[in-house]
Formats: C-alpha cells, structure tokens, sequence
C-alpha cells in the first residue's frame, strides 16, 4: 500500500544496485555487532578465559551475511526489523560455533578463521570445544529468552526456535559436516554431483534458509512468502557455497582472512572437483539468478535481497 511497484533488478544493472547493498550490509554489521556486545557474556565475568574466547570468535570479523538475512528478510515482508535483531544475533552467535568447531585439528585443521589465528590456536583445543559448546547454547538462550522480550508473540518466537534448531541439527547443518568428514576418509569415492549437493544443502544451504524463514516469521508474514523466502535461501546457500569452493582454488588468502587450497589438500569433495572451475562459476551464476526469481512476487521489496544475491558469485571474501 503506497509503495510504488519497483523493476526488478536485471542481472546487467547488478553493480548499480551494490553501492545501496554495501551501504546496508555496513549498518547492519554495525547494529548486529552492537547488539551481540550486549548479549556476549563479558569478558571479565568469570571464568574470563571462556568468555574471552567466545568474544575472540565472535568479533574476529566476518561478514554478518546471516544476520543480514534475517533482518533483510523481515524488512522485505513489512515486518518491524527491530523485533529481529535478537534472532540476527542468535544465527551469528550459532554460525561462529559451527566456524570455532570446524577449525579443530579434529575437523578442518585451519590456523588461520576471518584473518587471525583461529580459537584453538589462541585459547587451545579445550577451551575452543568448549567455547563453541557455549556459543551453541548462547544462540538458543538468545531465541528462547531475548527473542519473546522484545513483545514478539511466543508462538511466533518458538517457529523461530524451531527452525534454527532443526536446521542446526544431525539432519541439516551438523549432518553436511558429518558427510563432509565421511568423504574425506573414504577418498572421495563418490564424486558424483548429487552427493556434492547433498552435502552443501546441509553444511551451508539449511542456515541461510533458515535465516530468511526466521526473517519472515518474526515479519508475521503468510506461509506463501515464507516458502519463497526459503526457496530465495536455498538458492543464495548454493550459489555462496560454490563461490566459496572456487574462491578456496582461485581466491586471495588476505582477502578471505583464511588459508586457501584446503579443500584439495583434505580431498574435499567440492564443486570445482567435481564439475570443472568455468562450470561451476556458470553454475553459481545460475544459483543466484534462481534466487532473484524466487522473490519475483515481492515486487521491488526484496531488491537488496536480490542485489545480494547477484553479487555473491562475483565476491573476493
Ligand atoms: C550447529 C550443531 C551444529 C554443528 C556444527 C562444525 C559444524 C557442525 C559445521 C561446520 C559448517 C561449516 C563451517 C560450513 C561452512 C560454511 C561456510 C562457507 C562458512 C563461511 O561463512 P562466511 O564466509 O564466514 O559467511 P564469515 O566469517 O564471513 O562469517
């Protein structure tokens, strides 16, 4: 109502629609990092070595892409974003578990996670499984006790419960790691696409759809947006995880804060292996303009969902 009807973006104007993109990506790094100030335990509250752990992880850095998806999403169905910055924060706070757990010499074996030395390098490896262990259970408490206090109705708050907790678990999100180290030991025997996306739809896809449903709950919007806000999700997942396999070949440590040709050296069953570096870039490409069509009905609201999309084939870090 009184929102005029907006073009959308077509692929050729993409760098056009980026400088109001960066412009809101920075705000909301800002915003997302002030609120998770408040909500991080701090570090002079004992045990201060826990907490200073979790804030190291926390604010290394990183790009905030899921807490923007999240505030973006419920912008984009008229919701009240303000109500959602605890679930922005919340899927941050989860993100960093999964990236501190990831980097254990147990899993990915990485010295080096958003351009310093990782957890366990700085705290070592105890107190790096026991910081994600807490920063798991911190997302949850954020969900569970901040979400409901900011006025947003408890059914809605516990859907969004829900939904990060489904996607975090052994069938999404912990269950793309559990296959990721399968492939890893077994050889990559199977290189098959099929098995490539299966594991990329748990280990990256699933959070960033839930990011956009959660956006779109806490916007109170109807089950029909939700579903293509998670189809714009599952599209945007793909098309960063395959970017972020032809960045780990091509890509600029420095620019990525993170060493680069892991995935080869840990035989990792990626998109570039398994489709060829010029493929796998189409490929990502039409991921993102799959996203793009998934919000075609929101008429203009969803630009810099849009824009977003359309950039990520194209990024650097
Ligand atoms: C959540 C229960 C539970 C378990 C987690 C360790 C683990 C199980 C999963 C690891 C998943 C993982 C690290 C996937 C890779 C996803 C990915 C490409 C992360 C990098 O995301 P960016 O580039 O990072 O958005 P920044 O640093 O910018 O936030």
């Amino acid at each position: 109502m009184g929102r005029e009807k907006h073009e959308r973006i077509p692929v050729s104007l993409k760098e056009a629609a980026n400088e109001p993109l960066q412009q809101r990506l920075t705000e909301c790094r800002g915003n997302v990092e002030s609120a998770l100030d408040r909500l991080l335990p701090r570090e002079d509250e004992p045990p201060a070595v826990l907490h200073r752990a979790m804030r190291y992880a926390v604010f290394a850095g990183g790009k905030r892409l899921r807490p923007f998806l999240v505030l973006e999403s419920c912008r984009a169905v008229g919701g009240n974003v303000e109500l959602a910055m605890p679930a922005a924060c919340a899927v941050e706070v989860l993100h960093t578990h999964s990236l501190v757990h990831d980097d254990l010499p147990c899993m990915d074996n990485d010295d080096l996670r958003r351009g310093k030395p990782t957890c366990h390098k700085v705290f070592g490896e105890g107190m790096a499984v026991l910081c994600g262990d807490a920063l798991l259970s911190l997302a949850f408490e954020i969900l569970a006790v901040r979400l409901p206090e900011t006025g947003l109705d408890a059914p809605t708050a516990l859907r969004c419960t829900e939904t990060l907790t489904q996607a975090a678990g052994s069938r999404w999100l912990a269950g793309g790691q559990a296959m990721d180290i399968t492939e890893q030991t077994t050889n990559y025997t199977d290189r098959s696409p099929e098995t490539v996306l299966r594991i990329h739809e748990r280990k990256t896809v699933a959070l960033m759809q839930a990011c956009c449903a959660i956006g779109g709950l806490i916007g109170r919007t109807d089950d029909g947006q939700i579903r293509r806000l998670r189809e714009y999700g599952y599209w945007l997942g793909l098309a960063f995880q395959i970017t972020d396999d032809i960045l780990d070949q091509t890509g600029d440590g420095k620019s990525l804060g993170k060493t680069v040709g892991k995935d080869a050296q840990q035989k990792k069953l990626t998109y570039p292996m398994v489709f060829g570096l010029e493929r796998s870039r189409c490929l990502a490409s039409e991921a993102a303009q799959s996203a793009v069509r998934a919000l075609d009905s929101f008429d203009g609201v969803a630009e810099l969902l849009c824009a977003l999309a359309l950039s990520l084939p194209e990024r650097q870090s």
